[in-house]
This record gives C-alpha cells, sequence and structure tokens, in this order.
C-alpha cells in the first residue's frame, strides 16, 4: 500500500486537533464523540498536551498523521515529530493570521526541507481575514528563508470543526476531499519497493510506555522490514551496540492501534521490546550499518526542586507522600517525558528540569490527582556557561495591547529587561515585539493580564541562549504571613484585606509559616488570621455577620508557581494548592537571613 507521512502544525488553538479528528470521521476510522486529545487534562483544558499519531486511509493510501501540541512549552516535541515525517500541513487561523508558534514551527520545517501545505482554518469565522492572512503567510515564509520551491505552496482552506475543506475559496465543498486529494498529490511517497528491499533501519521519534509491555518506541521506517520476535541491534547514541529482541508491532489505525506480524518502510510504527530504547537512535539488521541522522532533543530551560510534603497538614488528602514514592513516579514518569529531567542522587528532594512553567504544571497536575502530596521549590532559569561566558535563556514575546496601554507594557517589559525588536499598530491595537530573558518573563503573564484588564494577548517562544544580563527585581508585593495553626475567621480577614491581596476565604485552615495572601507595601508581613473579635457582653453594631469580604484570590498551580518567592514552597496536595514559607518560624526565617548576611 501507499503511504503518505504528514504532520499537522500551527499555534496554539488554530485547529490542529479539529482537523485530525474530522480527517478521521471523514475517513471512517473514528465516529463522532472523543477525538485525538485523548488525555483527561487534555479534555478538560480544550488543549493537546502530548503529541500523537493517528492513521487514516483514503483512495487506498494510508496517511500516517501525527498531530502536534500548540503550547510552546513542547514545542521541542514537535521538532522531533518534523524529522520523522515528509510534509507539514501547516495550519493557520484565517482571522489571526501568522502567530509566534506558526513562526517558530514553519522555521524548523522550512530549515528541514520540508514542503509545507498551508490550511488556512475558521475561515466561516465573520472577522476572518483571508487576502490579508494570505500575504502575512507569504511574507513569514519570504523571512524564513523559504526557497523557490517552497515559496509555491499550496493553500487549503478549511472549517475543521465541520469537517470541509476546499482548494478555492468559491468552490461548494461538503467535506475533506479537497484536502486529502491534496496530500496523496503533493507529498512525496514514503514507500517503495526498493527502500523496502534495503536491509533494517528504523529510527524512534517519540516513546510511550504501557504497564505490560514496558518502554514503547513509536518509530518511522525509513529502509526495510520490521517483524515482531525478530532479533535486532540497537545502534545507541553513545556509539555501543546492543542485540535486543523485538516482541510487538503495532500500527495505527484511527484512534486505536493494531497489532502486526511485520510492516515495511515508509511506515510510522509503535514497537515494543526494547526497554532502552531512546529517541534518535537507530533499530537494524547488522551492527555494520550507518546509524540514521541523530534526533536533536532540546535542553530544559527551567529547573525546581520536588520533596515530600512535610507541612503541618501533609498526609491529609494523598495516598503517597514520602520520598521513597516520589522517586518511584519522577522515574516513571522520565520514560515518557522526554523533555523532562530528574536528578535522583539525593534522597530527599529530586530536581527536575523542563521546558516551561506549564510543562512542570501538567506534571504536578498528573501527580496530585493520582494521589500524590509535593512540595516544590521556585522555578528557576537553568543558566549555561560557554566559553568563559554566562548565558541565559531567551524568549521572543509577541503582545497584541489596546493601543492606549503601550506605555504601561514597554514600561513593565522593559524592567525585566525587554528589548522592543518591533512595533506597529493594527486598527486600535499595538503589536509589540519583545526580546527578553526568560528569567524576567517568570511570572509575568498574571501581571499582564491585569495591567491589561483581560484584553490583551501575549505569546512567547524560547529562541536561545544568550549573555546574562544581570540582575533583575522586578517582585512588588511581599508574602502575608500566617503567624498561627487554626481556621481563618471573617473578622480578621476583613482586616487583612486591606493590606494585600488574599489567598483563603473564612474558614480556612492554616499554620504558622503559611502564605495567605500578598502584602501590597512590599515585605512580608506576619499576621494573624484567627484572631477573632474581642469578646465583650456588650452586644454592638456591625457584627460578624456584616462584614463584606472581598472574594479571595484562588491560588492554582499555574499562578503558584508564577508568584511564589524563593523562599517559599509551593505545597501541592490531591485537594488543595497552598504556599507556605521554606522555614515556618519566624525566628528561623530571620536566624537563616542574619547568616545569609553574614556570609556576604
Ligand atoms: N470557527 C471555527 N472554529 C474552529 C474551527 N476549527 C477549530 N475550531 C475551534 O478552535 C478551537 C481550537 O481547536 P483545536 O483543534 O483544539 O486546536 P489545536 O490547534 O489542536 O490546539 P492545540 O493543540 O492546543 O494547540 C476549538 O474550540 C475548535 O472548536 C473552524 O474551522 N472554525
Ligand atoms: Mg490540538
Amino acid at each position: 500500500m501507499e503511504i503518505r507521512n504528514i504532520a499537522i502544525i500551527a499555534h496554539i488553538d488554530h485547529g490542529k486537533t479539529s482537523l485530525t479528528d474530522a480527517l478521521m470521521r471523514q475517513t471512517g476510522v473514528a465516529q463522532e464523540g472523543p477525538g485525538m486529545d485523548s488525555d483527561t487534562l487534555e479534555q478538560e483544558r480544550g488543549i493537546t498536551i502530548y503529541s500523537k499519531n493517528t492513521s487514516v486511509f483514503y483512495k487506498g493510501t494510508k496517511i500516517n498523521i501525527v498531530d502536534t501540541p500548540g503550547h510552546a512549552d513542547f514545542s521541542s516535541e514537535v521538532e522531533r515529530v518534523l524529522r520523522s515525517i515528509d510534509a507539514v500541513l501547516l495550519v493557520v487561523d484565517a482571522q489571526e493570521g501568522p502567530m509566534p508558534q506558526t513562526k517558530f514551527v514553519l522555521k524548523k520545517s522550512l530549515e528541514l526541507g520540508l514542503k509545507p501545505i498551508v490550511v488556512m482554518n475558521k475561515i466561516d469565522k465573520p472577522a476572518s481575514r483571508i487576502e490579508w492572512t494570505k500575504d502575512e503567510i507569504f511574507t513569514l515564509f519570504m523571512e524564513l528563508g523559504a526557497n523557490d520551491e517552497q515559496l509555491d505552496f499550496t493553500v487549503v482552506y478549511s472549517i475543521a470543526k465541520d469537517g470541509i475543506a476546499k482548494t478555492d475559496i468559491n468552490d461548494n465543498s461538503e467535506d475533506l476531499s479537497p484536502l486529502l486529494d491534496t496530500i496523496i498529490e503533493k507529498v512525496p511517497a514514503a514507500s517503495s519497493e526498493e527502500l523496502t528491499q534495503k536491509k533494517l533501519r528504523v529510527q524512534p521519534f517519540n516513546l510511550g510506555y504501557d504497564n505490560f509491555m514496558g518502554r514503547l518506541a513509536i518509530s518511522r521506517i525509513y529502509e526495510g522490514v520490521i517483524k515482531a520476535n525478530s532479533n535486532v541491534f540497537v545502534k545507541k547514541i553513545s556509539g555501543e551496540v546492543t542485540s535486543e529482541k523485538i516482541t510487538k508491532i503495532f500500527t495505527f489505525n484511527g484512534l486505536s492501534k493494531k497489532e502486526v506480524e511485520m510492516a515495511s518502510a515508509g511506515d510510522i510504527v509503535m514497537i515494543a521490546g526494547l526497554p532502552d530504547i531512546y529517541i534518535g537512535e537507530t533499530i537494524c539488521n547488522d551492527p555494520s550499518q550507518d546509524s540514521l541522522p541523530l534526533i536533536n532533543i532540546d535542553e530544559p530551560t527551567i529547573s525546581l526542586n520536588f520533596l515530600a510534603n512535610n507541612s503541618p497538614l501533609s498526609g491529609r488528602e494523598g495516598k503517597f507522600i514520602t520520598s521513597r514514592q516520589l522517586r518511584e513516579r519522577l522515574k516513571k514518569e522520565m520514560e515518557v517525558n522526554v523533555g523532562l529531567k530528574v536528578d535522583l542522587s539525593s534522597s530527599d528532594y529530586f530536581k527536575v528540569s523542563g521546558r516551561g512553567e506549564f510543562h512542570i504544571t501538567i506534571l504536578l497536575e498528573n501527580m496530585r490527582r493520582e494521589g500524590y502530596e509535593i512540595q516544590v521549590s521556585k522555578p528557576q532559569v537553568i543558566l549555561k556557561e560557554e566559553n568563559g561566558k554566562k548565558l541565559e535563556p531567551f524568549e521572543e514575546i509577541i503582545t497584541d495591547i489596546p493601543s492606549e496601554m503601550t506605555g504601561v507594557i514597554i514600561e513593565k517589559i522593559s524592567k525585566r529587561k525587554g528589548v522592543m525588536k518591533n512595533m506597529h499598530v493594527e486598527g486600535n491595537h499595538t503589536i509589540i515585539v519583545f526580546e527578553i530573558p526568560k528569567r524576567g518573563l517568570l511570572g509575568y503573564r498574571e501581571e499582564f493580564i491585569t495591567s491589561t484588564r483581560g484584553e490583551g494577548i501575549i505569546c512567547s517562544q524560547v529562541i536561545g541562549f544568550k549573555p546574562y544580563v544581570g540582575e533583575i527585581n522586578h517582585r512588588t508585593v511581599g508574602s502575608m504571613i500566617s503567624m498561627a495553626n487554626g481556621k481563618s475567621l471573617g473578622f480578621s480577614l476583613f482586616n487583612l484585606q486591606e493590606r494585600g491581596e488574599l489567598y483563603i476565604g473564612p474558614g480556612t485552615e492554616v499554620y504558622e509559616g503559611m502564605v495567605i495572601g500578598n502584602a501590597a507595601k512590599g515585605r512580608d508581613m506576619v499576621v494573624n488570621p484567627t484572631k477573632g473579635k474581642e469578646l465583650t457582653n456588650m452586644r454592638s453594631k456591625g457584627s460578624d455577620e456584616s462584614i463584606l469580604l472581598t472574594p479571595p484570590t484562588e491560588l492554582t498551580l499555574e499562578k503558584g508557581l508564577r508568584i511564589m518567592s524563593d523562599d517559599e514552597y509551593l505545597e501541592v496536595t490531591p485537594g488543595s494548592v497552598r504556599l507556605r514559607k521554606q522555614f515556618l518560624k519566624e525566628s528561623d526565617r530571620i536566624k537563616i537571613k542574619r547568616g545569609n548576611e553574614k556570609n556576604f
């Protein structure tokens, strides 16, 4: 059978998964109902977190499709996928036009010599700007140095959510056939008799895990035929060659996988039986064969410590609370979470490094749902040293804001060492591009949303390491810390709410050293949220019932990671997210601070 291998890439939310789901429905491999975003967190958040494979069949051809995540923290995953397919569908929202992620994934595709098919999606949106979007896409191709062949890209228009595509905007179309026909026509065939005749060469580009089968390698067969229960050699990245046995092979079929006895050159398969296999290694028949070119895996950019929860409230909600259980869980995570690194060398804390705050948030959310209790330290940006020079990761950010806010935003971003690269006005909006050290950006999103009153859009993308720009100090609030154990009372919260933003409401269990809010004055303050009104025999006016409390700010995982300060932990349990000081007693904190000053 003929095979085509494609990946669907785009900025977040431009419609990749809707398109993949619609392609599966039209070709009959999936019904209405849950589609590719099958993970619980994906469904709740409405975004793709993990890249996933599927295959559809059309006019006697098998089309292997990889649906990729759009969020910037998972972009390194996209890069790996691009190495293993032959063409990309670049989905672009017909109203928004190209966005930062569009630029990033297109750049990677062009560098790899891929010829994108542009799918202009959401043409049903009343505010869609088809001609404008087309021009913007063309400009972007030019800017990114596309060659003549790449510049001559095909555009297909679509309404992915309704399963409709057309090659001419004025065509009438009821389904996705125009897109499927374009794929068959434009994407090079992956399989051929000649390739199948060659000796086996297979390369994994993604990993999976199954409790019974162990590690799974999602791989492209470049040459030859792979068979279940066969002996193979694995050429490792280190240059070492190991002898292994493949136990099972699966091909993709809609949302499910099909076990097969063999598969041949051009296809994408999932392989079981190789417990130590890793992305970019070469699986072959004969150790003298050449390895396939390596696949780069992007380095993590932030790190933080995970430790067992030792707060006074630990163990109330979780099933797994010891360091040993934490270690086992993190070890398991490393099986599949390719962008993640965990240092297990210490026995009581584990340094976890990842691609961004969101990458870490997803791991924490999964763990708390499984019943873990964890404490984490503040995420720190990972610095690098090259030729004696200190380097740090930089991001490009694009902000789209109402024009009257331009001054405020530029000022705030400059304080965080952001440098303006480009600015243009569109109607009553201004679009500004900055380059900023990732350190400066940490925690900025919350502030951006507040300062634009939710009307601004901000997107970012890591662009690489650049020289360290010196200290950045932008924390403007302190923490409001409880001095007491007990339940918070409305009366005391009423008095405290004027001095900062509270994270708790009345009747919340608190402990000494727990952070219950921020302190607007900029310095930490220790307060007693459990203090009731002094009792007198007299009944006065203004009793507790008439107290008006501002609703507290809910502390989510994301928010907690962003706003916490260096000497705090975020306490994460199945039912709660709390902030606390690492040293719960004020006297200890003072001692530590004095000690630090002495050492200085
Ligand atoms: N109006 C309109 N909305 C669409 C269309 N296609 C998708 N959407 C909506 O756009 C939103 C995002 O769609 P997804 O398919 O999840 O986008 P995605 O690119 O996979 O998103 P990530 O994987 O998170 O990057 C959903 O609410 C869809 O219903 C379309 O053709 N028209
Ligand atoms: Mg998606």
